[in-house]
């Protein structure tokens, strides 16, 4: 098995070297109790900031709180192999982050308990940040261009599987769950009141000044110098660290998928989007 080889758990894509099947068909299983907080994104969509801003939320604030733990292990991924035993023993409230499908969730989710937070970003940069992402991870296959990743995104044979069919899964059975849905393009233009919205939904009252606080640590420049956040610590058996930064472009370049896609893919792409979306009421901004 090569160190990036792809296996399917129910049609979804996952890494042989970092995820198992037999524990994600376990995922189902796990008792979730009220007090559980699930963040939950496609690859690339701001999985990592909304972890940040949990963490920060449940400090109110206060960045001294969390600093001698890394993100990664204050709020683990629930796929990742040995998440269970974590998920178990953690006393509340358990945070969490994961990039399943609607369809292996916990199943108490599906019951409202707990509560899930979806961040979607415009997948035209999702699609941009991924290609990168692929040569960053050294979990991921190098892919050969921009073209070559184009097609197996939009045939969804990458970790993830369709963009498509995860939004549209939860956007279906939003109603099934304690649910709030943001989106990455919000949080860059006004990430104040993401935030607020995100403390309402968690019933944390927040003064102003923790609120500020919250954003202030949580902005890309920030993070981007915080090793505890911006995954700088992971082994370079992960991440090739002399090819890049996790925290990319972010917010330096929105709408970075411009400076990648042809007019021939951009064209393609939104024809794509419109026949995938038809029936789903979901807007971006495309900029
Ligand atoms: S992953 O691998 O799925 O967990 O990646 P994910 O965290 O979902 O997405 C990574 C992209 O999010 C950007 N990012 C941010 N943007 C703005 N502000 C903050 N604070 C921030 N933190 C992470 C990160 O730069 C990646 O986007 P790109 O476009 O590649 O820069």
């Amino acid at each position: 098995v090569k160190n990036y080889e792809l296996f399917q758990c129910e049609g979804f894509r996952l890494i042989s070297s970092i995820h198992s099947a037999e524990e994600v068909e376990q995922i189902k299983n796990w008792e979730v109790r009220d007090s559980d907080i699930f963040g939950v994104t496609y690859p690339k969509s701001g999985t990592i900031w909304l972890q940040q801003i949990l963490i920060l939320i449940e400090a109110k604030g206060d960045l001294t709180a969390t600093k001698d733990e890394n993100n990664l292990t204050r709020v683990p991924w629930i796929e990742v192999i040995g998440g269970e035993k974590k998920f178990l023993l953690e006393p509340s409230p358990r945070l969490r982050i994961t990039h399943l499908p609607y369809s292996l969730l916990p199943a108490g989710l599906k019951q409202k308990k707990g509560k899930v937070i979806y961040v979607a970003r415009n997948p035209k940069d999702v699609l941009v940040s991924f290609y990168h992402f692929h040569d960053f991870g050294v979990f991921l296959e190098t892919p050969k261009d921009f073209n070559d990743f184009y097609e197996k995104f939009m045939d969804g044979q990458v970790f993830g599987s369709s963009w498509f069919e995860h939004i549209k899964a939860y956007h279906t059975h939003r109603d099934e769950m304690n649910f709030l849905y943001i989106t990455y393009e919000e949080m860059i233009q006004d990430l104040r009141s993401v935030v607020k919205r995100i403390c309402a939904f968690l019933e944390k009252d927040l003064t102003d000044l923790e609120i500020d606080n919250v954003v202030e640590h949580s902005r890309f420049d920030s993070m981007r110098h915080n090793n505890k956040a911006n995954y700088r610590t992971v082994s370079d058996q992960i991440f090739n660290h002399k090819k890049g930064t996790f925290l990319r472009k972010g917010t330096l370049v929105p709408g970075d998928w411009k400076n990648h896609f042809t007019v021939a893919q951009s064209e393609h792409f939104d024809k794509v989007f419109k026949e995938e979306m038809k029936d789903i009421p979901l807007f971006f901004s495309w900029d």
